[in-house]
């Protein structure tokens, strides 16, 4: 890393107050004097006990920071990349390698997460693809030494290659599935050479358009099958990290096989695979299967498989993953609320964390804006981490809970839980007790708690 990319930007810090943003300056004055700040994420103070870098665990992901020119179905790419050439040459690789790990260590993010087909450009062959991965990921490393900067996870591109239009592993053709054998294969590969602590699976095209055309069963045992490989694969080459399948219901299929937590964990009990992955769960793709971000962890956590967070966000009424960063405070309050109830990263998946597979909207194209968004998720989720830990203190939610589940730690409650109980007891218990007092679920009360403990009140 001899040149400096990101020239305008010298190092993100916290400087804990938010006066320069109420001083309702003009946009254009704004923009031009704001240099992007932590006013909520400091890396070092401590939430319960334990500091907020180990916390959120953040990480950047290759493909949009650097490969994600901002073009839409309408419109050409906007982002300025001054350390991008527009060739798919190594050097041109290179270099956008260097100015992403500069980012990393001026936007103080300590991990980050990529595809084979981000990081290096494909070849005419496999052997020239694999040298070419190899090339760049020797690079990487380095930079990863130089910079004490770690690899969150990797990942094979199985979606962008023409070959897989009708999917991977789900292909109806041998082809497709063996090429993905050899990304995969070598993706696992050098994620384990980076250190990587996981290794993801997102099945971009393991669905279908139409089953017109589809035999289903037959390709979910397909994916079954290649999953199995990978496993055994990740065995044999000594790859410890966590395997992750990240659910995600259709776009660009019209549906996905992983469409959400409780489909995936459904599939990975079908076919013997529950215990060697975990879910890697994306807020936009919890929203496009019609399902609340906490609902999604709330399934993976129950079934002790939450792996690591996607974080960003959809855009309200919009049915496409719009991939926004994740600047809603309420949403990364009950996001640092689930994991913090959970036991934290630590406890629930020490091989997890918050990677912002999130990508700037397209008039956000300056370099700096990259700065801005980031700092933004970061903020958003420094902000939900202390309001999360305030809810947890605070004691009432947690209280009125365990309140509500009462009588099943009563001793007919235990017993009818430990299977002690028949049917036909159960059904001689009611008749002795007769009706009993049913208590409110009180959701607006509880709402209205947590905007009290949220929002300082007026004086
Ligand atoms: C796409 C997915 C993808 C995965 C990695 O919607 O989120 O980016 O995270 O392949
Ligand atoms: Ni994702
Ligand atoms: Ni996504």
């Amino acid at each position: 890393m001899n040149q400096e990319h990101f020239s305008t930007v010298s190092h993100v810090q916290f400087i804990g107050d938010t006066a320069t943003q109420r001083a309702g300056a003009r946009c254009a004055e704004l923009t031009k004097s704001s240099q992007p700040a932590f006013h909520h994420y400091d890396a070092s103070a401590h939430v319960e006990g334990r500091p907020m870098r180990d916390h959120l665990r953040f990480a950047a992901c290759y493909w949009h920071t650097m490969r994600n020119g901002l073009a839409d179905p309408f419109g050409a790419p906007t982002a300025k990349t001054p350390w991008d050439d527009g060739s798919d040459s190594i050097d041109n690789a290179t270099r956008r390698a260097d100015a992403f790990f500069e980012f990393l260590a001026k936007c103080q993010i300590d991990r980050w997460c990529f595809h084979d087909r981000d990081l290096a450009p494909e070849g005419e062959t496999i052997a020239q693809s694999e040298r070419n991965l190899d090339a760049l990921v020797a690079h990487a490393a380095s930079l990863q030494s130089a910079t004490g900067k770690r690899l969150l996870w990797g990942t094979a591109n199985l979606f962008s290659h023409p070959r897989y239009m009708h999917g991977a592993a789900t292909s109806p053709q041998t082809g497709a599935f063996l090429h993905a054998c050899a990304q995969v294969r070598k993706a696992m590969e050098v994620t384990h050479a980076l250190g990587g602590e996981g290794y993801v699976f997102w099945g971009g095209r393991e669905g279908y358009d139409t089953l017109l055309n589809t035999d289903l069963a037959r390709e979910r045992e397909q994916l079954a099958r290649f999953l199995h490989m990978a496993v055994e694969h990740a065995r044999a080459i000594g790859f410890n990290g966590v395997l992750l399948i990240e659910p995600k219901p259709h776009e660009p299929t019209t549906h996905q096989y992983d469409s959400d937590s409780e489909a995936t964990l459904n599939f990975l009990r079908e076919f013997g695979l529950m215990g060697s992955f975990k879910l890697n769960i994306e807020t936009n793709h919890a929203t496009l299967a019609g399902h609340a971000m906490e609902h999604e962890l709330a399934v993976a956590i129950a079934a002790n498989s939450l792996g690591s967070v996607d974080a960003n966000m959809g855009t309200a009424g919009l049915g496409w993953d719009t991939d926004r960063f994740p600047t809603d405070a309420y949403l990364t309050t009950r996001i640092m609320l689930a994991i913090l109830n959970a036991g934290g990263f630590e406890q629930v998946s020490p091989h997890g964390g918050l990677n912002f597979d999130a990508k700037r909207r397209r008039e956000s194209f300056e370099p700096v804006d990259l700065f801005h968004a980031h700092v933004a998720g970061m903020d958003a989720f420094a902000i939900g981490l202390k309001a999360a830990a305030r809810i947890r203190a605070d004691g009432r939610l947690r209280e009125f809970v365990s309140a509500r589940y009462a009588s099943w730690e009563m001793t007919l409650g235990k017993e009818i839980r430990a299977g002690q109980r028949t049917l036909e007891q159960c059904a001689q218990e009611a008749q002795r007790i007769g009706e009993t007092p049913i208590a409110s679920g009180r959701q607006e009360m509880l709402e209205a708690i947590i905007n009290d403990i949220l929002f300082a009140r007026d004086g």
